[in-house]
């Protein structure tokens, strides 16, 4: 009869070499989320990007609108902090819903950018006063008309 070899002792994992596993597989994960209504809002909003280049921050865009995509808008930003995001950066023209729509989605902070279109009213007043306006509870952090560069700048702030 044939000697039972027991089976090698589990080696006990620690708290903290979970967290390092984690940290690394999280490495390239984009940080900031860049979101607009339409692409034709991609030439005004790829200067957050640019913005986010610069400081070595990573980040991912996408299109999609509140009016035109509600399903896609809800799903992008019940997720977005589950997929390691931090902070998203939503631009839209003429009645903006987009930053205010993913603001009530997620409690991850929201900056707001309105743009200026072919048909805005007011030079861009359309989507400034869409973006600033929320009521209470659900807030969305605003920079001014077409300061996609300025709501990079705030979401490294905020990152740091
Ligand atoms: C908004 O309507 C978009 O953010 C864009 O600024 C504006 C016009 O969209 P398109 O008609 O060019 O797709 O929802």
């Amino acid at each position: 009869m044939s000697e039972e070899i027991p089976a090698p002792a589990p080696v006990p994992v620690t708290e903290t070499e979970v967290e390092a596993e984690f940290a690394g597989l999280d490495v390239d994960a984009p940080r900031v989320g860049i979101v607009m209504g339409s692409k034709s809002d991609l030439p005004l909003m790829e200067k957050a990007g640019a913005e986010l280049d610069e400081r070595g921050i990573s980040y991912e865009i996408r299109v999609m609108s509140a009016h035109r995509e509600p399903d896609t808008v809800a799903d992008y930003a019940r997720n977005a902090q589950m997929r390691g995001l931090r902070v998203i950066i939503a631009g839209a023209g003429l009645a903006a819903a987009l930053p205010g729509v993913v603001a009530a989605h997620t409690e991850l902070p929201v900056v707001g950018v309105p743009l200026t279109s072919k048909t805005s009213v007011g030079g861009g007043l359309d989507a400034l006063l869409a973006i600033a306006q929320m009521p209470p509870g659900v807030p969305v952090a605003c920079v001014g008309v077409d300061s996609a560069r300025n709501a990079a700048v705030l979401a490294a702030k905020i990152l740091a």
